[in-house]
């Protein structure tokens, strides 16, 4: 029986032993009397990240590398990349000069961390939560080296970008060679401190794809930026030095920018109920996104058929190869700048991604930016940004792309003769009110004025009115749409989406998404997830400015908007929701409308998206169909984000550039 028991034992355990293909060390460190063999791995504190050995896919050569423990085989970090181990006999240990090595069947040492230690050392390497590897002198506690400052091709939240201005003190990203392959490729990403701070992708060392200037908010040559300022973006500097630095903070969920081997930069989040990787940003990704695409003095246009045009006063520098579709010579000028402040004026062209080398004078207002530029023979170009003043262009205009209703106006030089003072007779069409959901005032307004009798039929749900542009309509605030975009949005205006007239126009149902929230749901701000709930987050942040009676018209509106629901839950907790409202339309028989229009926002922006109700739901209770409404959660990323403001409308940093020495000095807002 006792035999029997042992055997038993015996054979549990050599189960064990073959079901358990790599043996984790319970440990998130390596000192000099540990030997870690391939394939042992040890495991960060709070088991995110392991260090072990890994094959990428089509090869069996080892690499000692940092890992995700729900992904092994996302690699974050790669000691050995261009030193393959040629199989599984490799180890990793710590040397007897207290370096890091990786050593192979024969004992020799084929790569090292190679940190200057006062030989012998007693060193101990741990494996960070962060996914950082770092070796410590024992004695000191002092850091003598951390895998951090040597990134592989993915960026992790608190890694650190760096440009000092000194090539040796660069740190960027560089690409694999091939998926199967991680050696050196030859690709690079990384930040450029020359003159306005701009993201780049390289090859060797020409520019592939670039950010555009960072405005010390927002990359203004990433389009999508303007409408979802995410705060997780950030340049910093460190005064002393004069490094510009950039760095994701630390966030709730796994994220990194990975530099894949085709020289692509991809936003990447971890989906823990797919366990997969979502791919939220990535660039180059359009056709326009490629540097340059139409040489010097051309402008890109994704949705231009071709893509690229000459600016205005400028023609194809070579037209058999434009009209083959090679752009890469660009446009050249057809009349000579006159150069005496008088014969020349500027072209103003709406929205765009602005050129390269921009020269920076942030002090000077857009007058002078514009006299300062006829003023210099040199000037090309000129555009102003609130955030980072003036900027002028001297010796070509290259990598300009048209944006679509965002971006900076770049005004060009030109000769009087290429100006033609006639309005571009290009249509536009002005949408008055963020127009899916204008509806939701027409409800608003029916319940409170014709007090509960108002029924909303659902064949409103998706109506836009539109009418022709008019002097008297002030449209700075609105979003413009060209007349292409609503006759694809509404099927060549067809009859039968016609859903009737009123005191604006015609009222079309729109048949795909304009989409236009200039407000962003928690989730996108911060993962880059959107979905069906967030539409309702954005409906449920207009419901409550309506009954505040305020509105934001500019695009960093995520801080305002979070302090407006902070405002509106703790009112509405506080029994005063009657007191959110606007003066102008609260009158004491409207109270319970108004209260139940800020609950219902509430269960709208709620954190989690499937607390949020359905759109259809939200029309129900709008028209009292449902009577009996929810208590709303507290939105809790409201509260922490409207603490960490100081007002209601305050940006959350200010940028200020310094022209001396320039650098750029980010003053962050806590
Ligand atoms: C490698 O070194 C270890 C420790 O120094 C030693 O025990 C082992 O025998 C060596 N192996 C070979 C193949 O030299
Ligand atoms: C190790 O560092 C020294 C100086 O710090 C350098 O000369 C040497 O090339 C480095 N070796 C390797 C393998 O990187
Ligand atoms: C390293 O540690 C050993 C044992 O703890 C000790 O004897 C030795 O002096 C230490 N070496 C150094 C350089 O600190
Ligand atoms: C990298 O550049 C070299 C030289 O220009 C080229 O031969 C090679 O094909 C390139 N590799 C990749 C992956 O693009
Ligand atoms: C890099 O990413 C782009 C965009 O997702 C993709 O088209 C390309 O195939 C990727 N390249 C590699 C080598 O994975
Ligand atoms: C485009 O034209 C340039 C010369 O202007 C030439 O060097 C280049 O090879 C051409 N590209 C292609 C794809 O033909
Ligand atoms: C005009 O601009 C160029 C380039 O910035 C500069 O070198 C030059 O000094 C300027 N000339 C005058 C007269 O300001
Ligand atoms: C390289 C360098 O000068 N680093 C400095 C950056 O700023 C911090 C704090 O301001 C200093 O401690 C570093 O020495």
């Amino acid at each position: 029986m006792a035999e029997y028991f042992m055997y038993y034992h015996l054979i549990l355990f050599i189960t064990y032993l073959y079901s358990c293909p790599s043996l984790s060390l319970e440990t998130d460190r390596i000192t000099s009397s540990t030997l870690l063999k391939d394939p042992d791995t040890i495991t960060s504190p709070r088991n995110v990240f392991k260090f072990g050995f890994f094959s990428p896919a089509g090869t069996t050569n080892r690499y000692a590398a940092v890992f995700y423990t729900v992904s092994p085989t996302t690699i974050a970090w790669i000691a050995n990349r261009d030193h393959p181990l040629p199989d599984s006999s490799g180890a990793a240990t710590i040397s007897k000069d207290g370096n890091l090595i990786l050593t192979d069947s024969n004992n020799q040492t084929i790569w090292s961390t190679n940190a200057t230690t006062s030989s012998p050392a007693n060193t101990t390497l741990r494996i960070g939560d962060t996914g950082n590897l770092i070796l410590t002198d024992d004695a000191t506690g002092a850091t003598l080296w951390e895998s951090f400052s040597r990134p592989s091709n993915v960026l992790l939240p608190t890694m650190k970008i760096i440009d000092s201005g000194r090539t040796e003190n660069r740190v960027t990203l560089k690409s694999w060679r091939s998926a199967s392959d991680p050696g050196l490729g030859n690709f690079s990403f990384g930040i450029s401190r020359w003159r306005i701070p701009q993201q780049f992708v390289w090859e060797g060392r020409r520019p592939v794809w670039r950010s555009g200037p960072w405005n010390g908010l927002i990359y203004l040559g990433i389009q999508d930026m303007f409408r979802y300022y995410v705060r997780g973006f950030s340049a910093l500097s460190n005064d002393s030095a004069g490094d510009l630095v950039y760095v994701i903070p630390q966030q709730n969920v796994l994220m990194m920018l990975m530099l894949n081997a085709s020289g692509n930069i991809a936003r990447m989040i971890w989906d823990d109920q797919s366990r997969s990787w979502e791919k939220v940003w990535s660039a180059p990704d359009k056709a326009c996104d490629a540097y340059g695409k139409c040489g010097p003095f051309g402008s890109c246009d994704d949705a231009g058929s071709p893509v690229c045009s000459c600016m205005r006063g400028f023609e194809p520098t070579s037209r058999e190869e434009w009209s083959g579709g090679n752009w890469s010579s660009g446009c050249s000028r057809r009349n000579q700048l006159h150069c005496d402040g008088n014969g020349d004026g500027f072209w103003k062209m709406r929205f765009m991604k602005v050129p390269d080398f921009a020269e920076p004078f942030p002090a000077a207002g857009e007058g002078e930016c514009r006299r300062r530029c006829l003023a210099n023979c040199s000037c090309l170009a000129y555009a102003h940004e609130s955030n980072i003043g003036c900027m002028i262009w001297n010796d070509v205009l290259i990598d300009v792309e048209k944006f679509n209703g965002v971006g900076v106006d770049l005004f060009i030089r030109l000769s009087a003769s290429d100006l033609d003072h006639k309005r571009d007779k290009k249509l536009y069409i002005i949408i008055p009110v963020v127009a899916a959901f204008i509806f939701i005032l027409f409800a608003w307004w029916w319940m409170v004025k014709s007090k509960r009798k108002g029924q909303i039929s659902s064949s409103v749900w998706s109506a836009m009115v539109f009418e022709p542009e008019s002097d008297k309509v002030n449209t700075g605030e609105l979003p413009r749409f060209t007349f292409e975009m609503l006759t694809t949005a509404t099927d060549q205006f067809r009859a039968s989406n016609l859903l009737g007239r009123g005191g604006f126009g015609p009222v079309y149902k729109v048949l795909q998404s304009l989409r236009f929230w200039r407000y962003m749901a928690p989730e996108y701000a911060m993962e880059g997830r959107f979905s069906e709930k967030s539409d309702v987050y954005s409906l449920g942040v207009l419901m409550l400015e309506i009954v505040k009676g305020k509105r934001n018209s500019d695009y960093y509106n995520h801080e305002w908007s979070l302090s407006l629901l902070g405002c509106a839950w703790k009112m509405w907790s506080e029994n005063n929701g009657y007191g959110f409202g606007d003066e102008s339309i609260a009158s004491p028989e409207l109270e319970e409308d108004m209260v139940r229009c800020i609950q219902i926002g509430l269960l709208c922006v709620q954190d989690s998206p499937k607390d949020r109700p359905i759109a259809q739901t939200v029309v129900s209770m709008l028209s009292r169909e449902i009577e009996h409404l929810p208590a709303p959660k507290q939105p809790t990323l409201a509260e922490k984000w409207h603490a960490s403001a100081t007002g209601l409308t305050e940006l959350p940093n200010h940028v200020r550039y310094s022209m001396s020495d320039l650098t750029l000095t980010t003053l962050q807002g806590r």
